[in-house]
């Protein structure tokens, strides 16, 4: 739907007068009444604009304006993969409806699917754990509760998507995700060692992913075992790490100086960015903010890669820990006012812009300058070629391909679009604005992302402001408020703020990927490695998964295979002993699109998802005797309430 009241006329109106404000006569709640219209309008002259150039401005915006509406039945344009911050998920939506589609669960634990319940989820929970966190949590249940979901990255091939996966950050427990992008499940996660919390995270771009690059923020002892405690300045370090994306190993780290906060990487496959504040290694506010300027740090790839292989490093916790502290030769720390928070290489190639949070400019780099810097031919602050005022509080830039940025206010609330080339222009003494418009947002933004804008595809046509905060732009639904994701059309060369949408805790990052570039397929193959421990069970017990209706006693372990077919399973009932180890293996053989079933134990704490040809496991302990049935959760036929058995549990006999 286009809001034709408010957002076709802010985007007319809300022209910079040169001093980098927006000109918007119009109060910021003025017109904002969802249901004003032009005739509603007459009454709001004295905002500053004339009754006919709002009329105008209305009447143009809405011949140039993308309709955000996409009929019943039509697919949208874009996968918009949405990172839900505190709730540890993935969401896939799609743009411009702006449709939420599915949730793909990851650090989280899910009802529906049974994330963190089936034998096949809690393997990949569990995996990549480090062993001292993995006997931190053997009284905790075994698997972490949480995570903290920031930054959702698909791989790239030669610069651009390949649809292979999306790589996650988990900021609470230290890991990184892998989200396969054909089932689009999770099916990797490893646990990050002399890290402190993994925040920021990029893949390679060039020439493929290759490396995911990881940085670790709050700076810690290394190791972090209780032998060094209060000792920060001498003492507390963060590291860089990066991940070989195929296997889900750590290829290597270096030790850096500060807190790293955001990291990108070029399109040439030489250098990775990442921004730092707390260059003083401060552990209060105050301390952390006492300072007029950190750093982008700088890592020269083939410099590490050569580093790791001459041996010039330690080797920690398995890992090899490059030193790339002040002086070294594998980094360069480039002064940029004041904390910066977001990097973000545009897709020309050549221009990266970090955004100053506490300082009102952003900082833009030129990576062809880096080989001379690495070189020591220049200074490190000789890459910066541009240092627009964008306004107060930049966090994150985007970019639509055509030399223009888009960076986010926080504390304005805004979103700021400028010109590479002007701001470079007037860095270099010229007399030029490079502010090309501002627009509201509603509000408090974080990131913004463009449509394929992080990648040399940049199309252009859609922006999208996430903002921390919603306020009064919804109904109220008690003090925890919805976040507001608001849709900018930026086809024409201009902002026009077309769509508000609300969104749980707490997206941080979004991609837009067309969807030419991503190929889900609608059933699983059989031969999936997502249950290869199942199938090799299944194997030593001499059972087929595809005709599977046995129970096989083994000690007190118990396996249960059986399939199931809309509206049955293939067994109508099982018999287990009080105290017996009980796994319960289901295949659904229905070869049917869209026909999921479930698995589900009554008051016994199982719940899965078994989708098309897909093989879902559980194990508990039976220690609870009695009749129990089992029933299909995904409403899947007109007999799917039907659709169940019975567990029955002998008594322990004395
Ligand atoms: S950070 Cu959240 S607004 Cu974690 Cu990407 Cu900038
Ligand atoms: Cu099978 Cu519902």
């Amino acid at each position: 739907m286009i809001d034709e009241t408010d957002d076709g006329l802010r985007g007319k109106n809300a022209e910079p007068n040169g001093k980098g404000e927006a000109t918007d006569g119009l109060s910021r709640r003025g017109v904002l009444g969802a249901t004003a219209t032009v005739a509603g309008l007459a009454g709001l002259a004295g905002g500053g604009a004339s009754v006919a150039a709002m009329r105008e401005a209305l009447a143009q915006s809405r011949s140039t304006v993308a309709s955000t509406e996409v009929k019943p039945g039509d697919l949208d344009e874009y996968y918009a993969f949405n990172s839900s911050g505190q709730t540890g998920e993935v969401r896939i939506q799609v743009l411009p409806s702006g449709r939420e589609l599915m949730r793909i669960p990851v650090f989280n634990r899910d009802s529906a699917t049974g994330w963190g319940l089936t034998n096949e989820s809690k393997k990949i929970l569990t995996e990549g754990l480090l062993p001292e966190t993995r006997k931190f949590l053997e009284s905790r249940g075994g698997v972490w509760q949480n995570g903290d979901l920031h930054h959702p990255h698909m791989s790239f091939t030669d610069g651009t998507y390949d649809g292979r996966f999306i790589f996650v950050n988990d900021k609470a427990n230290c890991r990184i995700a892998r989200i396969r992008c054909d089932v689009m499940k999770t099916d990797k996660i490893i646990e990050i060692p002399n890290a402190s919390d993994i925040h920021g995270l990029r893949p390679q771009k060039y020439p493929r992913t290759g490396y995911v690059f990881a940085n670790s923020e709050h700076v810690i002892p290394i190791p972090n075992d209780g032998h060094v405690l209060d000792d920060p300045k001498n003492n507390y370090w963060s590291v860089y790490t990066a991940v070989d994306g195929d296997t889900m190993k750590v290829a290597w780290q270096v030790l850096v100086d500060g807190n790293l906060d955001n990291t990108d990487c070029d399109y040439q496959g030489k250098y990775a960015f990442s921004t730092c504040y707390n260059p003083n290694k401060g552990v209060t506010l105050a301390e952390m903010t006492d300072h007029e300027q950190a750093w982008a740090t700088i890592f020269n790839i083939k410099r590490i890669e050569e580093a790791v292989k001459n041996g010039d490093y330690k080797e920690m916790n398995g890992v090899p820990v490059v030193d790339g502290r002040h002086g070294s030769k594998y980094t360069r720390y480039i002064p940029i006012p004041n904390s910066p928070h977001g990097v973000n290489t545009a897709p020309d190639g050549i221009h990266v812009v970090i955004n100053g949070k506490l300082s009102p400019t952003v900082s833009v780099m030129d990576v062809r300058k880096l080989d001379d810097l690495f070189d020591d031919k220049i200074k490190p602050r000789d890459v910066i070629v541009a240092e627009p005022e964008v306004g107060l509080g930049p966090l994150h830039t985007a970019f639509d391909g055509r030399g223009n940025a888009f960076t986010t206010t926080f504390i304005d609330s805004q979103m700021v679009m400028w010109n590479i080339d002007k701001a470079k222009r007037a860095f270099a003494g010229e007399k030029v604005d490079p502010i090309l418009q501002k627009i509201d947002v509603h509000y408090q933004p974080g990131h913004n992302h463009t449509s394929m804008g992080e990648t040399k595809e940049a199309d252009g046509k859609w922006l999208v402001s996430l903002n921390k905060f919603s306020k009064d732009r919804f109904l109220p639904v008690g003090p925890l408020h919805p976040e507001n994701d608001q849709l900018i059309d930026i086809s024409t060369g201009k902002m026009i703020l077309v769509h508000d949408g609300p969104a749980f805790a707490e997206p941080h990052d979004v991609l837009i990927v067309h969807r030419s570039k991503v190929n889900p397929i609608p059933i699983w193959k059989r031969d999936d490695p997502m249950w290869e421990d199942a199938r090799k069970q299944a194997e030593k017990d001499g059972i087929n998964l595809e005709e599977a209706a046995n129970v096989i006693r083994d000690g007190n372990k118990v396996r249960v295979y059986m399939h199931s077919n809309a509206p049955t399973y293939s067994l109508d009932q099982f018999e287990v002993n009080e105290g017996d180890e009980v796994t319960v293996v289901v295949t659904n053989m229905d070869d049917v699109e869209d026909v999921t079933h479930g698995f589900t134990i009554v008051r016994y704490g199982v719940m899965m998802e078994i989708s098309p040809m897909q093989t879902s496991s559980v194990t508990f302990i039976a220690d609870r005797p009695g009749v129990h049935w089992w029933y299909c959760q995904w409403f899947c036929h007109a007999l799917h309430m039907e659709m169940s058995g019975r567990m029955i549990v002998h008594r322990k006999t004395a």
